[in-house]
């Protein structure tokens, strides 16, 4: 299985992506969370990621490209793997189907989490309290849900064309929210 999670920032796909791929025996890789561990051990990497993730803009495509391509590289893909915030762009979206190309491979789903902006806003107004990640704060989040709307709501038509789109309520327990995906998926 070869899938992607995809939504709005705060709807929930790295907190879904972790319990589904487990579920599902493939490995979930968020493309934010790998930012994050480089921004924390201060790599030439994290220290371009953080400048662009602390405005909440996108990282550049060239750089996020080339990190998934080495990830994607790795022995733990060979049966499958669920991208979480990955792509974003329609540029990723190109790049990521050459590399599936290349492989003789191709996306099997595309699970899209919806939540409200009122929802969203909450959700991640309370991780700022309880994680403190520095992309959390009311501004930050306006302007990610904006560079969403711009960018990576567009791409959605793209996988819908070619009919692996599913889309999900991102609303309830985060355990209703988990059966609710996999039952869509089967
Ligand atoms: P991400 O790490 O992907 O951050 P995100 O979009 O906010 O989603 P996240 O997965 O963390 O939150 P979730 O919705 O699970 O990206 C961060 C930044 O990295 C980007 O802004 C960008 O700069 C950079 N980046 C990443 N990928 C990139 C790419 N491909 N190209 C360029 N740049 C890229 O959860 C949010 C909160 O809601 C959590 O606190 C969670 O506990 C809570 N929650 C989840 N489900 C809930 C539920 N059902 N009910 C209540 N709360 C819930």
């Amino acid at each position: 299985m070869r899938m992607l999670i995809m939504g709005p920032p705060g709807a929930g796909k790295g907190t879904q992506a972790k319990v589904i791929a487990a579920r599902l025996g493939v490995p979930a890789i968020s493309t934010g969370d790998i930012f994050r561990a480089n921004a924390a051990a201060a790599t030439p990497l994290g220290r371009e990621a953080q400048t662009y993730m602390e405005r909440g803009e996108y990282v550049p495509d060239e750089v996020t490209n080339a990190m998934v391509r080495d990830r994607l590289s790795e022995p733990d893909v060979t049966a499958g793997f669920l991208l979480d915030g990955y792509p974003r762009t329609p540029a990723q979206v190109d790049y990521l189907d050459g590399v599936l190309d290349q492989a003789g491979h191709h996306l099997d789903r595309v699970l899209v989490l919806a939540a409200d902006t009122e929802e969203i806003v909450k959700r991640l107004l309370l991780r700022a309290e309880t994680d403190g990640r520095t992309d959390d704060t009311d501004e930050v989040i306006r302007r990610r849900l904006e560079v969403y709307a711009e960018q990576t709501a567009p791409v959605l038509d793209r996988y819908a064309e070619r009919d692996i789109l599913i889309r999900v309520d991102g609303i309830g327990e985060v355990d209703t929210v988990t059966e609710r995906a996999l039952a869509a998926l089967r």
